[in-house]
């Protein structure tokens, strides 16, 4: 039986997973949710209740980063696995830590009355935007000049702060990473992992 993928399309976490299942060539039965009617096989599987959930036979996976990780442990083609495992963690802390908060407080402003958006613009440049610009131009990629599962993870979130205004983000001088950004989104990779489902129902 194929594995089954719960996942919600504009999920960043979810598209991350759904971009190393892919690139490892497997195929699940993905199972569309909406987070406001999570259904009852999921929250059985995974009783915290977010997304992407990966259901294999012997193992339920309900992190998007051990997803990625057990899919490029299947096969890995590119060698997305090939990076300083350092590096590595230092960028996903960055991520998924303090740049994901911002991204947050960004994003809903109205949630977050109490703090200026300019500050909080001027934070995620200081702590992610401006280092990974930094990186990205002295190597293509994050952690050298291939693609890693790094840039991967990454990505989603990257591109999700980009359109809350596609026009502040155009001015913000990230000419490297918006070249990163271009690359990942016109990729046949990522195109493919968006494409639409019906939403699943118990
Ligand atoms: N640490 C989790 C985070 C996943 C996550 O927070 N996903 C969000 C959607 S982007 C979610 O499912 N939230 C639950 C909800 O909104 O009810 C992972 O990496 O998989």
């Amino acid at each position: 039986m194929k594995p089954i993928l719960y996942s919600y399309r504009r999920c960043p976490y979810a598209m991350r997973a759904r971009m190393a299942l892919k690139y490892a060539g497997i195929e699940v039965e993905h199972r569309e949710i909406e987070l406001r009617n999570k259904p009852q096989a999921m929250l059985l599987a995974s009783a915290k209740g977010t997304v992407p959930v990966l259901c294999l036979d012997d193992a339920v996976l309900d992190q998007s980063l051990d997803i990625m990780h057990w899919a490029i442990e299947q096969s890995d083609p590119d060698g997305w696995k090939d990076v300083d495992d350092v590096i590595a963690q230092a960028w996903i802390e960055k991520n998924d830590g303090q740049f994901k908060t911002l991204l947050d407080q960004y994003k809903y402003p109205n949630r977050f009355p109490e703090l200026d958006p300019e500050v909080v613009l001027d934070e995620a440049l200081e702590r992610m935007l401006l280092p990974m610009e930094g990186s990205l131009q002295g190597s293509q990629y994050l952690t050298g000049n291939r693609l890693s599962w790094v840039d991967i993870a990454i990505f989603p979130f990257i591109r999700q702060f980009s359109m809350v205004d596609a026009k502040q983000f155009e001015r913000l001088p990230l000419p490297a990473t918006k070249r990163w950004l271009a690359q990942q989104l016109e990729s046949e990779l990522f195109n493919a992992v968006m494409q639409k489902y019906p939403v699943w129902l118990d």
